[in-house]
């Protein structure tokens, strides 16, 4: 096609590709692709992480490519698909782009109840933006390009390519092929294409008009790598600054215009801050029920404008104003040159209103964040994380009520710093960790998790151990899901029996003695005044860390407002 194909077997296409993609890490269950396996070892220095189940390896191909922009790579063969196809829940729901690469069913056997096998295609249809089979070991390069392309470009997301054979075993195959590669789609964003400049200027002067306006700064603004435009943005027009969970470290959290996590996990102030704007942009967001707390952070019908790249979110839960179809950085830099400073004067008013409610947040909970409970509380442990991650750490963080606790009562203080969350899936963090980790292995990672989010893949501890992933996991130990605590005593009429308990709590365990037996450092930590020390102990230790935070069982994160 080319004219410089020549013979190979599939395996090496896959490998060379693969290497030329940039591709560092590949997570995996055997066995599948074996003969790839092989080849890599002598053609690659990929390096092949060998994990202990499919969830996990989807989840750590999450968070290495959240934490890198770079397509993350799981595998598993065709018994393993369909836990791959759970892990990939998350990714698609967060816009991640993973590529998952499963074996599958072999013409000559299909339908014969051969062992293993289902088809496992429409599994992966509601998590992928492609799921594609490769029956054919001369379509290698082409599919393999096109899954980079798709996961990488527009807004991102998981993509599936499904080999032929039960192991992937079409990789043993030979056929004319070159392993080409497009370098744009090594990583997100491939494009950054410009909007429509009048469109960005229409959208641009109802922000410098509106006395209140603030703008929701989503998940699409950390894809785009458009946190320094829109900080530049915001003071330039003196505009406050909400986020989404996914687009949380698009502003620090001590930015004099920060106003915190709007919708359902979310901080007070945001919430009243949106709820009093009579302008709202949303940026790189899909609007979705948890930003909006179910649409009533804003109420429909506040009047709003927003910028994305998928043209198809622009006006999906809020009538617009002005829309913008474009790469967040490359439209807030079209209005930056072309803003008007002198408009910013007219929401002098608002700015203070908005920190005036933020220091009303602090002031409510400064005591619970400094806390010297015992057991120790949630927000004490939120409030050390705050004081001593270092400047560049990748905060990584489980859904439930680790969602709750971090995206509310937890600040990131430096625009170098990164965060990361489970889009709902619990369990994902300590995984999606340990790919973060080894997807930018010099900065500290710094994973928050629940303990029944750790219990989930606390197997992988090994996993870290065995490939030296220096990553440190902050298990909030309450002994339960006690998130579920609420649920409960509302379903028992106010007060639950035990059996009401069981079906929320655990034993009590120790997880630090856990994690130093499978050859990671384990801290324990029972007192708020030893979070700091054991922090900065796991933060030097150059081994993987857990340390095990003994925390009150009954405290519960404060629901959202509206
Ligand atoms: C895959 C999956 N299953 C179930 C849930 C529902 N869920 C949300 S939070 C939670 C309990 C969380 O417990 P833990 O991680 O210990 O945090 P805690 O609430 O105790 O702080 C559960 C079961 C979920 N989010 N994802
Ligand atoms: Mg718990």
């Amino acid at each position: 096609m080319l004219g410089h194909n020549r013979k190979m077997s599939g395996a090496e296409c896959l490998a060379d590709m693969l290497k030329g993609y940039g591709v560092t890490h590949v997570f995996h269950v055997p066995a599948v692709l074996r003969k790839t396996f092989a080849v890599m070892e002598s053609r690659t220095s990929i390096k092949r992480l060998h994990v202990h189940g499919e969830k996990a390896a989807a989840y750590m191909a999450d968070g290495y490519a959240r934490a890198s922009g770079k397509p993350g790579i799981c595998m598993a063969q065709v018994i393993g698909a369909l836990n791959l196809a759970a892990g990939l829940r998350d990714a698609w729901l967060a816009h991640s782009p993973v590529i998952a690469m499963t074996g599958g069913r072999e013409p000559k056997t299909k339908f014969r109840k051969v062992y293993q096998e289902i088809d496992d295609m429409p599994a992966f249809e509601p998590v992928t933006k492609f799921n594609a089979t490769i029956d054919d070991v001369a379509r290698f390069p082409d599919m393999v390009r096109q899954a980079f392309r798709v996961a990488t470009s527009g807004t991102p997301g998981p993509v599936h390519l499904q080999f032929r054979g039960n192991e992937g075993q079409v990789d043993l195959e030979e056929a004319e092929m070159e392993p080409l590669t497009d370098p744009e789609f090594r990583r997100v964003p491939p494009f950054r294409p410009e909007p429509d400049s009048a469109s960005a200027l229409a959208l641009l002067t109802h922000l410098q008009e509106a006395e209140r306006p603030v703008i929701i700064a989503g998940g699409g603004v950390r894809a785009s790598g458009a946190a320094a435009e829109l900080i530049e943005l915001a003071q330039t027009l003196q505009i406050p600054v909400a986020t989404s969970l996914n687009g949380k470290d698009s502003i620090p959290g001590n930015h004099p215009l920060s106003v915190g996590v709007v919708g359902t996990y979310s901080r007070e102030s945001a919430n009243r801050v949106v709820n009093r704007a009579d302008l709202v942009c949303f940026i790189g967001s899909e609007t979705g029920g948890m930003t909006t707390h179910f649409w009533a952070v804003p109420k429909i019908g506040t009047p709003a404008v927003q910028i994305d790249i998928n043209p198809e979110a622009l006006g999906r839960n809020y009538p617009l104003l002005a829309a913008v179809n474009g790469d967040a950085k490359a439209s807030l830099s079209l209005m930056l040159d072309n803003v008007d400073k002198n408009s910013a004067a007219r929401r002098k008013a608002w700015v203070a209103e908005a920190q005036a409610i933020c220091k009303a947040w602090t002031a409510k909970y400064q005591g619970a964040l400094a806390s010297d409970a015992l057991p120790i509380r949630p927000e004490r442990l939120c409030g050390e994380l705050t004081r001593h991650l270092p400047d560049d750490a990748i905060v990584v963080v489980d859904t439930g009520h680790a969602g709750m606790w971090m995206g509310g009562m937890f600040d990131l203080t430096s625009p170098r710093q990164s965060y990361m969350r489970s889009a709902g899936h619990l369990g994902w963090a300590f995984p999606a960790g340990l790919g973060a980790k080894c997807a930018v292995p010099e900065r500290p990672v710094v994973t928050f998790t629940g303990d029944a989010g750790f219990w989930y893949h606390i197997a992988e501890v090994e996993t870290a151990v065995r490939w030296k992933i220096n990553a440190v996991t902050v298990v909030n130990n309450n002994g339960g899901g006690n998130q579920s605590k609420r649920g409960f005593d509302r379903v028992y009429g106010g007060e639950q029996t035990e059996g009401g308990r069981s079906l929320w709590t655990f034993n009590k365990m120790n997880f630090a003695r856990l994690a130093e037996d499978m050859g990671a450092v384990g801290i324990r930590v029972e007192k708020p005044g030893e979070i700091a020390g054991a922090l900065a102990q796991a933060l030097k230790a150059d081994r993987p860390v857990v340390i095990d935070v003994v925390t009150d069982i009954d405290a519960l994160a404060p629901l959202a407002v509206s």
